[in-house]
């Protein structure tokens, strides 16, 4: 079967086609470039599902990037994109990695051992990434290491197939290809990346396999698991003697996480418990499956850590956790907050009675009073719900008398030791954020 190679069009078509001819090996070897990455991905999440799918290159590089990250860009992230905040950062390292793929494609068909040499470079930035994170080992490094070395190969392949075929080629059906004029068998080329592309496709499809057996697995274990029936509603640590300078409890997580506690709170009879059942059922995954701890008043970042792997009594002098070293606050007890939940900001409400409503905390304290005010007026004493403990969220409510106009309703709560939660704002770096929460309503 006689295959026309672009360079024949050429030939027939003039300088026009050759111009063509370049803009067409330039959008294959980009697309070699691509199919590199794509493949350097593939097998590096195959390598990772056995080494350990947490040292996979998109995953490593991501974490190591919002280690990076200054904290004015995490807030701006974690506003606009809320929880989605993850997937909006792996889909950018993808684009920004098939952007330097293209180029790099590029540069393999002008200079094949330097461009497919310069896929490595990825290689080192995913492994030194996958290493450096918490709990990293040397072994992280394979991920990106073996999918490196695979697209580096494959780059080289595929530039070396968009190279000028050396004499008459007997794929054009034997006519001579002219040197230098940029020949390349084109069928030889679709047939070599499609290759390539399938079977990183198929790599990546085992790698994915293997993950899933994995989580099956998990699944399968949690679904099993009985939950024993607790001898009262929330058990908590009984202190044994004290003794010894020891002051802080670090526990650690299979994700690397380190979260230090201090010992007095989890001694002084509060509800601190290892928790493997939630709402009468195993602990979800993303709360922490198999088990987790919970001590009321803390903030989860020095007491809640989530797939617990173990636990070590030491001092704070001796040992700082994960959010300590990133300039958190060693001791973070839960402060005295309150919230307006409806109407919502910048509702437009019908004058009359309107419900004013919202939770308020002070977990370990309790919530003794919350009041409200209109435009900075006086203070008007809300509803409270029943107390479930001093450790949960109360609800309240206050029933305002609106009259047509814009209004700043404002909120604060008052626990029961008679501390009122302060006006002063303050951002959540380095103990927890305090102010009052207020919403401006256009009642009609
Ligand atoms: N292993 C692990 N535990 C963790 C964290 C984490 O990143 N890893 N985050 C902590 C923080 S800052 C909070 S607020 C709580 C959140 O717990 P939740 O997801 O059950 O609400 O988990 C804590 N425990
Ligand atoms: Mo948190």
């Amino acid at each position: 079967m006689p295959v026309v190679s672009e360079d024949q069009n050429d030939t027939r078509n003039g300088a026009q086609g050759s111009r063509r001819s370049r803009w067409a090996r330039a959008a294959f070897a980009a697309l070699s470039g691509v199919i590199a990455g794509f493949c350097a991905l593939a097998v590096a999440e195959l390598v990772a599902a056995v080494v350990r799918p947490e040292a996979g290159p998109v995953a490593a590089v991501g974490g190591a990037v919002i280690d990076r990250t200054p904290p004015a860009l995490k807030d701006f992230a974690v506003r606009n994109f809320g929880t989605n905040d993850k997937l909006v950062l792996q889909l950018g390292i993808l684009a920004l990695l098939a952007v330097f793929a293209m180029a790099v494609g590029v540069l393999a068909l002008h200079r094949r051992l330097l461009g497919s040499a310069a896929v490595l470079v990825f290689g080192v930035v995913g492994a030194v990434a996958a290493i450096g994170r918490p709990e990293g080992r040397v072994s992280d490094a394979l991920p990106s290491v073996v999918g490196a070395v695979v697209a580096a190969g494959v780059l080289y392949l595929l530039a070396g197939r968009l190279s000028p075929a050396p004499g008459p080629s007997p794929a054009a059906g034997g006519r001579d290809a002219e040197p230098g004029h940029g020949t390349f068998d084109r069928r030889r080329f679709v047939i070599a990346a499609s290759a390539a592309a399938a079977a990183s496709a198929g790599a990546g499809l085992l790698g994915r396999r293997l993950t899933s057996a994995v989580q099956a697995g998990a699944a399968a274990s949690r679904r099993d698991l009985v939950l024993p029936v607790p001898g009262s509603a929330a058990a908590g640590v009984r202190p044994p003697s004290r003794g010894g300078t020891a002051d802080q409890i670090v526990a650690r997580s299979v994700d690397g996480m380190t979260i230090g506690t201090p010992v007095e709170d989890v001694m002084d009879g509060r509800d601190a418990m290892l928790a493997l059942g939630m709402n009468g059922e195993p602990l979800p995954f993303e709360h922490g499956f198999p088990v987790r701890m919970v001590v009321p008043g803390l903030y989860g970042y020095v007491s809640a850590c989530k797939w617990l792997k173990d636990i070590e009594l030491t001092t704070f002098d001796d040992y700082d956790a994960y959010w300590v070293k990133r300039s958190w606050s060693r001791q973070a007890p839960i402060k005295t907050e309150s919230r307006i939940d409806t109407p919502r900001p910048f509702a437009s409400p019908k004058a009359g009675t309107i419900p004013v409503a919202g939770v308020a905390w002070a977990q370990h304290r309790g919530i003794q009073r919350v009041e409200v005010r209109v435009d900075g007026g006086p203070w008007n004493t809300a509803r409270l719900a029943a107390e479930d403990s001093r450790d949960t969220w109360r609800q309240w409510v206050w029933e305002w008398p609106a009259t047509s106009g814009n209004h700043t309703l404002e909120v604060r709560a008052t626990d029961r030791t008679g501390a009122t939660q302060t006006e002063e704002r303050v951002g959540t770096v380095p103990n927890g954020a305090t102010g009052w929460h207020s919403v401006v309503v256009d009642v009609s």
